[in-house]
This record gives structure tokens, C-alpha cells and sequence, in this order.
């Protein structure tokens, strides 16, 4: 495998507009990020993925963008992400911008044009069809619900949306289209940037022509994946895209990619891969339902273990995956793969660990690194997300009722990575002056940074050592490229494998509260990391106290 210069790194993903707020208007910002740059440092990450901060009417939160050459001025000004840029170099760490191109807003220029004629130019920039009375084009229905087409305003046409209304998708198969999408990804690579993340990508390749496929729920409509599962070619797409941007620039990308068939794996992350990593969603993805968030069913430890490893072995030594607990999409993972009571420092630092140490290039999402937890919610207008609030509406139509409903959504709700990092126990968690665009959790008195910083036991100096330990460069080599090998898979709540390389190191965890037994004949050398001030062995045995977890070299 060819050496690149971001295997070795540690990302970290930021949402702006919860990260930090320099000027209390209650939204993060860019000057906020730059004023925490030495704390990222610090923590000793190296890669700084932005989630998007373009002008955008922020219906999305910012993944509906009308115009790719601004920032909007909510998160600052050009100059600030040239500083932001210039600054995080200073400290030798680069920036990911969010690359969203399966959609604009419909407030882009493009968009307009495309309304005032949608037979011109602009028109053939989406996807435009006649609107017929009583019959849409197709039985699709958008991630955000309700049907994808929605009325071209004062035409007599309709344009298609697979996520919500005012994210009207790009055309594509239009190579004017792909020419304006390269000409920005250039426009910002010669800035300086480290790379993109690539949002939503797999939706960029539509079957054609477009046709219904069978309802899979009570509206008669059918989910997107019925249609992307029939869509071919988007390699054509992406190789193009990574010739023409990515390839010029040694860009590091990293694809939200979730429906890649086995074979077609060195396509997207192999030698001349289309991205360098995409991400693994095994674990996000596992118990989802067709039906909505309410039919889900929760993941146990064992289902965790399972959906990491396979995700490992389909992946080999083929390329890199990117891993993550959590993202601005996702529950908290501390609050999601730890059984429900059990959710304590020790239980956030073995999963922690155990992700950590896995194959891959490791992304930490803000507050990730402090054991932030799902934010309580008490009724359904204090949700912002659009995706709960659509599932909160789905969960009723099943038939449960509020109280069960708003669980649901308390359960899922994207709001839960979303409320405001926090940084301090005082006022809005250190968050702003202002008021914060988004409750801060209340638990933020007793989980913050500051706090943190000052406990050599807290969750944030174990993520700092399992940083340290990924760079030390003794153990450097076999982190980053050794094998991973499973080991007792079959033993219940007990999670382990190997990294073996010029080093042979063991990460195992016990997965639950009660004490748990392991065997190792040959003994281990030295203890790397262990979430427990002692080890109980006795010749050869370990009895692992609770949700312990220990990296071993043998
Ligand atoms: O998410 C793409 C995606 O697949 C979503 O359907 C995701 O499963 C959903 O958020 C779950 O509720 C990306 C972004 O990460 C997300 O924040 C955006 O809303 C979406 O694209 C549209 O740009
Ligand atoms: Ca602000």
C-alpha cells in the first residue's frame, strides 16, 4: 500500500454552529473555531472537518447552500476561513470543508434561473417534469417524507427533491453541472484546503428512466434506496470528479458512502480509489427499519462487535475506513451503544477504545472526546432537526402515541449531536453570552472541557492518550497498517481483537457491568492503556472488572 500523508492522522469533525460563539449571538463561528485551535492541538488531532458554513437559509442546517463561493455571514466572512485555513496550517492541521452536491438550495442562483426558465439553460441544471393533475412523476419519497416532487414555482413544471423541498437535486447527467461543482472544489483546494468530506454522494446517480417502484408504506410511496439500488454507473461520476479535483491536489475525501456493493470496494477506496476512506455506517445503519425510526431496534454489544468486524474484514487491507461513534446525523454514541443505566465513565472510555483501535482513520465528533450524551427532551417544539420532526409525524401516523413517539425521537433525534459544545460549567456551558440557538444540555455542569482538562481521569485525557498512543512512534506503524483479527467473537458482551504488525497488540473490553474472565496463555509484555487504575490477574487469567477495557502488547 502506497503511504499517504493523512493514514497516520486523527480527524475531528466540527458543526459550526454548536461549536463555539465568538460574538454571542448564540450561533458558533468561525472565529470561534479559530480561538480553539489550542485546544485541538492540545488534544492532538490533525485533519478539522467542517461541517458546511456557506451562505445557506440554513433549513438543513447549513447542507442546503445557495451560494458555494461565500461563507454565510452568520459564521463569518471569507477572510476568517482564510485565517481559519492559514492558522490551523501554522499548528500542522488541515481543513475538510463539507462538499454537498447532490443538492443546492432552492435559493442558489441556479435555482432562480431555472424557475424564471425552465427550458433554458438553468432548467437543465435539476431534475424538471411536466406536472400532470392528481399524478406525480414517480412514487419516491424524499429522506425528509412526503413525496420528492414538489411544483417548480409560476412554471407548469415540477423539480425533484430526495431530502426536504428547499434541496432541490443537481442534474448530474448534466456535464455543465459536474463543470461548476469542479470549478468550486478547485476554487477552494487552491485555498489551501486539506480536503472534502462528500456529502450524500451516493445520490448523485439516478436510475433512469424514472419509474415507480412497490409502496413500502401506508402513503403509497416507496424509499430512496429502491432507486439507488438500480442505479448504475456513478463511477463515472466519481472518477471524473477525483481526476479533476481531489487527484490534482493529493485532497484527502472521505465519502458518506453507505450502499457500495463488496466487489466494488478498490473502486472507491483502493490504490486509485474515488475517495480516500468513506466512512462506516455498519453500526449506524444496523437496526433501521423502512418503516421509520419508531420499528428500529436498538443494538446490543454483541451486534456492535459483529457490525465492526465485518465491516474490518470486508474492508481488509483494500484501503482505509473512516470510523466514527457519532456524527451531526447520529444519536450520541455514548448514549446508544452503551446498555441503557450503564452509561459511566469507564463504559465511555472502553468504547471509546474499542473504536478507536480499529483499522481505519479515526473521526472524533466535538464533544465526543468529553462523553456527551443524548440531550433530554420534554415535547416535540423543542426540536429543531427537520429529520425528527418528519419521524416524530411517521411514529404517530403508526399509531403511537405522543409520549411514545417523542421517545422515539429522543432516541434518534440528529438535535442529540447537535445542542452546543460545552466547554465550561458556567453560563450556556461556556457556549456563548448570547442565547444558544439550540438547548444546551442540562447536564453540561457536570460534563464540560474545563472540568476535563483539570481530571487526569476524565473521558477527554483518555482520548488524549489513545490519540498519543496512535502517534507514538513505536506502535505507530502497526496502528495505523497491522491486520486486525478478531478473537473470541463468539463470547457474549465481550469485545476483542488483534492489531498485528511489527508489534502484536491486544484491544479487548469487557462489554458490560459484571466482572468477566480471559485467558492468555503466553502473557502480554506490557499494558498500553487500560481504563482501570489496576489489572486482577492472576497467571495468566485476567478477570476484567465492568466495562474495562485494556490495550495490550503481547
Ligand atoms: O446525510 C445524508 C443521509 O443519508 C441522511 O439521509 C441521513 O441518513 C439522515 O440525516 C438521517 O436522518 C447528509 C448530511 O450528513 C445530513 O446532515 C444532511 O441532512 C443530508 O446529507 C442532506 O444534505
Ligand atoms: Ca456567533
Amino acid at each position: 500500500m502506497t503511504k499517504k500523508w493523512w493514514h497516520d492522522k486523527v480527524a475531528y469533525q466540527i458543526y459550526p454552529k454548536s461549536f463555539y460563539d465568538s460574538n454571542g449571538d448564540g450561533i458558533g463561528d468561525i472565529p470561534g473555531i479559530i480561538s480553539k485551535l489550542d485546544y485541538l492541538k492540545d488534544l492532538g488531532v490533525d485533519i478539522l472537518w467542517l461541517s458546511p458554513c456557506y451562505q445557506s437559509p440554513l433549513v438543513d442546517q447549513g447542507y442546503d447552500i445557495s451560494d458555494y463561493y461565500r461563507i454565510d455571514p452568520r459564521f463569518g466572512t471569507m477572510e476568517d476561513m482564510e485565517e481559519l485555513i492559514a492558522q490551523a496550517k501554522k499548528r500542522g492541521m488541515s481543513i475538510l470543508m463539507d462538499l454537498v452536491v447532490n443538492h443546492c438550495s432552492d435559493e442558489h442562483e441556479w435555482f432562480q434561473k431555472a424557475c424564471e426558465d425552465p427550458d433554458g439553460k438553468y432548467g437543465k441544471f435539476f431534475y424538471l417534469r411536466d406536472k400532470k393533475e392528481g399524478e406525480l412523476p414517480t412514487n419516491w419519497r424524499s429522506y425528509f417524507g412526503g413525496p420528492v416532487w414538489e411544483d417548480l414555482p409560476c412554471t407548469s413544471k415540477q423539480y425533484l427533491h430526495v431530502f426536504h423541498r428547499k434541496q432541490p437535486d443537481l442534474n448530474w447527467e448534466n456535464p455543465e453541472v459536474r463543470e461548476e461543482v469542479y470549478k468550486n472544489m478547485n476554487w477552494w483546494l487552491e485555498k489551501g484546503l486539506g480536503g472534502f468530506r462528500v456529502d450524500a454522494i451516493v445520490n448523485i446517480k439516478k436510475a433512469l428512466p424514472f419509474h415507480d417502484y412497490p409502496a413500502d408504506r401506508e402513503d403509497g410511496l416507496c424509499s430512496i434506496n429502491a432507486m439507488l439500488a438500480e442505479a448504475k454507473g456513478i463511477g463515472e461520476f466519481l472518477g471524473e470528479m477525483r481526476d479533476r479535483t481531489f487527484k490534482k491536489y493529493d485532497a484527502f475525501s472521505v465519502g458518506e458512502v453507505f450502499n457500495e456493493k463488496p466487489g466494488e470496494i478498490p473502486d472507491y477506496i483502493g490504490e486509485n480509489g474515488y475517495f480516500s476512506s468513506i466512512f462506516d455506517f455498519n453500526e449506524t445503519i444496523f437496526g433501521g427499519s423502512e418503516k421509520g425510526w419508531y420499528d428500529s431496534v436498538p443494538i446490543t454489544p454483541d451486534d456492535y462487535k459483529n457490525c465492526c468486524f465485518e465491516s474490518q474484514a470486508k474492508i481488509g487491507d483494500t484501503g482505509f475506513l473512516s470510523n466514527i461513534i457519532e456524527n451531526h446525523d447520529e444519536p450520541r454514541g455514548v448514549s446508544r451503544y452503551i446498555p441503557q443505566g450503564d452509561c459511566c465513565v469507564e463504559s465511555k472510555k472502553m468504547l471509546a477504545a474499542l473504536n478507536f483501535m480499529l483499522r481505519g482513520l479515526p473521526f472524533i465528533y466535538q464533544g465526543q472526546e468529553l462523553g456527551m450524551e443524548n440531550v433530554p427532551i420534554s415535547s416535540i417544539d423543542e426540536v429543531d432537526d427537520i429529520s425528527a420532526r418528519d419521524e416524530y409525524k411517521v411514529a404517530l401516523e403508526a399509531g403511537l402515541s405522543p409520549e411514545e413517539a417523542l421517545k422515539v425521537i429522543a432516541r434518534f433525534s440528529r438535535d442529540n449531536a447537535r445542542t452546543p459544545m460545552q466547554w465550561s460549567a458556567g453560563k450556556n456551558a461556556g457556549f456563548t453570552t448570547g442565547t444558544p440557538w439550540l438547548k444546551v444540555n442540562p447536564n453540561y455542569t457536570s460534563i464540560n472541557a474545563k472540568a476535563q482538562m483539570a481530571d487526569p481521569d476524565s473521558v477527554m485525557n483518555f482520548y488524549k492518550k489513545l490519540i498519543a498512543l496512535r502517534k507514538d512512534p513505536l506502535y505507530r506503524e502497526t496502528i495505523v497498517y497491522g491486520a486486525l483479527e478478531p478473537v473470541w467473537q463468539e463470547r457474549h458482551n465481550l469485545m476483542a481483537y488483534y492489531r498485528k504488525g511489527e508489534y502484536t497488540l491486544l484491544v479487548v473490553g469487557n462489554y458490560q457491568r459484571e466482572e468477566q474472565e480471559i485467558t492468555l496463555p503466553q502473557g502480554y509484555q506490557k499494558v498500553l492503556l487500560n481504563n482501570y487504575h489496576d489489572i486482577n490477574e492472576d497467571s495468566g487469567c485476567i478477570r476484567l472488572h465492568g466495562y474495562q477495557v485494556l490495550i495490550l502488547e503481547i
